[in-house]
Parts: C-alpha cells; sequence; structure tokens
C-alpha cells in the first residue's frame, strides 16, 4: 500500500485541476464517486460490501481520504483491491490536487470504478470538486433523520443518498417518512438506497446500480 502526505498546490484552483483529472477518467472510461457523510456513517463498510459484490467482473481501485491513519485502507487492503491512502495531516476534506497526487500511484489504465472514500464531515468536502462522476452521501440511522436540514450542502450537491444501518431502526425515533420529505425539498432528483452494511440488505440493487453505471461510462468512450 502506498501512503502519500500531500501539500496543497495553491497557485492551481481546485476546479482547474479536476477538470484536468475529469478528462484524463473520461478518456479512459472510469466511472468515479466521491464518497461523503459523517465520521462512522459506514462510508468503508458500504465500501466493503460494494467490493465483495462487484470484485469478480469489475477492476476497481479506492483513494482513502483520512487525517492520519491507514486503517481504512488496510480494510481495503485486506478485500484486494488497489487502494491509496491520502493522509491530509488534519485537513477535513481532500481536494483535487489531491487525488491528482494520488493518481501518479495508481495503475490507472484497467480501472473501471474509482471510488474515493472523503474525510468524514458533514460539511467541508461538499465544496470541492474531486472529478468524480457522483457524490454519494451517506447517512446512518442513528446520526438521527434531522441531519439533512441542518447540513443541506452535502445532500443539495449528491446524486445518491445511501441510508445505512436500516438494521438498527427500531431502537430510534429515526423517521424514514420524515427524512424523505426533508431530502426531496433540498434535492428532488436524489436516488435513495436504504441498505444495513450488518445484514446486507440493499447491497445487491445498490451494487447493480453502480455496474450500470460503469458500463454506460465504458461504452462513452
Ligand atoms: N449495525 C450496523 N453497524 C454498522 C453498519 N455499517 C457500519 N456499521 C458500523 O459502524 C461503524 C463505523 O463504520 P465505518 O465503515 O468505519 O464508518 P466510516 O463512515 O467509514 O467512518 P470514518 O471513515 O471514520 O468517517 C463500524 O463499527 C461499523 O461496523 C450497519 O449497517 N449496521
Ligand atoms: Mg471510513
Amino acid at each position: 500500500m502506498k501512503q502519500i502526505l500531500v501539500k496543497k498546490d495553491i497557485l492551481k484552483s481546485n476546479d482547474e485541476i479536476a477538470k484536468k483529472n475529469r478528462e484524463a477518467f473520461s478518456q479512459k472510461g472510469i466511472f468515479s464517486i466521491n464518497m461523503l457523510g459523517s465520521p462512522g456513517a459506514g462510508k468503508t463498510s458500504v465500501l466493503e460490501q460494494i467490493i465483495k459484490s462487484l470484485k469478480a467482473e469489475v477492476n476497481m481501485t479506492v483513494i482513502e481520504g483520512d487525517l492520519y491513519t491507514t486503517k481504512d485502507a488496510e480494510r481495503i487492503e485486506n478485500q484486494g483491491v488497489q487502494v491509496i491512502q491520502v493522509n491530509t495531516g488534519g485537513g477535513c476534506h481532500l481536494d483535487a490536487s489531491m487525488i491528482e497526487e494520488a493518481i501518479k500511484y495508481i495503475e490507472i489504465k484497467d480501472v473501471d470504478f474509482l471510488i474515493i472514500e472523503n474525510v468524514g464531515n458533514l460539511v467541508c468536502p461538499a465544496s470541492y470538486d474531486l472529478s468524480e462522476d457522483m457524490k454519494v452521501t451517506v447517512l446512518s440511522i442513528t446520526e438521527g433523520n434531522d441531519k439533512p436540514l441542518k447540513y443541506p450542502s452535502m445532500f443539495q450537491k449528491s446524486e445518491i443518498l445511501i441510508v445505512n444501518k436500516i438494521d438498527l431502526i427500531e431502537h430510534t425515533n429515526f423517521s424514514m417518512d420524515e427524512l424523505y420529505n426533508d431530502i426531496k425539498s433540498l434535492n428532488e432528483n436524489i436516488k435513495i438506497f436504504e441498505i444495513s452494511c450488518r445484514t446486507g440488505e440493499g447491497i445487491n440493487k445498490l451494487s447493480t446500480f453502480f455496474k450500470e453505471k460503469i458500463k454506460d461510462k465504458r461504452r462513452n468512450i
């Protein structure tokens, strides 16, 4: 596993770098997602499930964003998937220059699906384009259904919302009806998947959705 500590190139704007990365990914037919959500929402757990379900058919690479440790990258490496750890050294989000740096260490030519796990944070990461095809936010039942209205930006900018830990719903006062109402008032086109990484519920549907997106991207090279 490669581990890099990145310093920002303050001369280039985030969007310029993201545009360049996006062109490179598109030319190679790489479908990429930027996974966002609070610390502990289950981003790495969702990744582990998606990898288990798709790795026989899809060539996946993961960029793991974390402040300091390699804990999540080790979990991904245990799944037998190429992973690059980006440590932000305390920074609360990834930016496009970090992705630009990370992909220097990736054998990118055979990659079909690039998954970027952002730093766990419901606010800052939403502002940075990482050249992804879509932002995917993970919200877990234990965080409460009020989070979209309290932290709207990430939910407004995401194409996908994964509601994780549905196995725990009966132990909480989480209202799925309120969540759907709130989220649709922020982003009427967002697609919602209800899943549990613990029981496996909903994982097939989510993986099939990504598989179709990966195929579409390949077709459009
Ligand atoms: N009951 C239950 N627990 C879950 C589920 N998904 C994840 N967890 C647990 O939630 C905790 C956090 O999961 P992670 O996957 O590490 O969360 P994360 O969003 O990657 O966390 P950070 O990278 O630190 O932001 C772990 O203890 C998981 O085992 C689920 O569907 N149900
Ligand atoms: Mg994680």
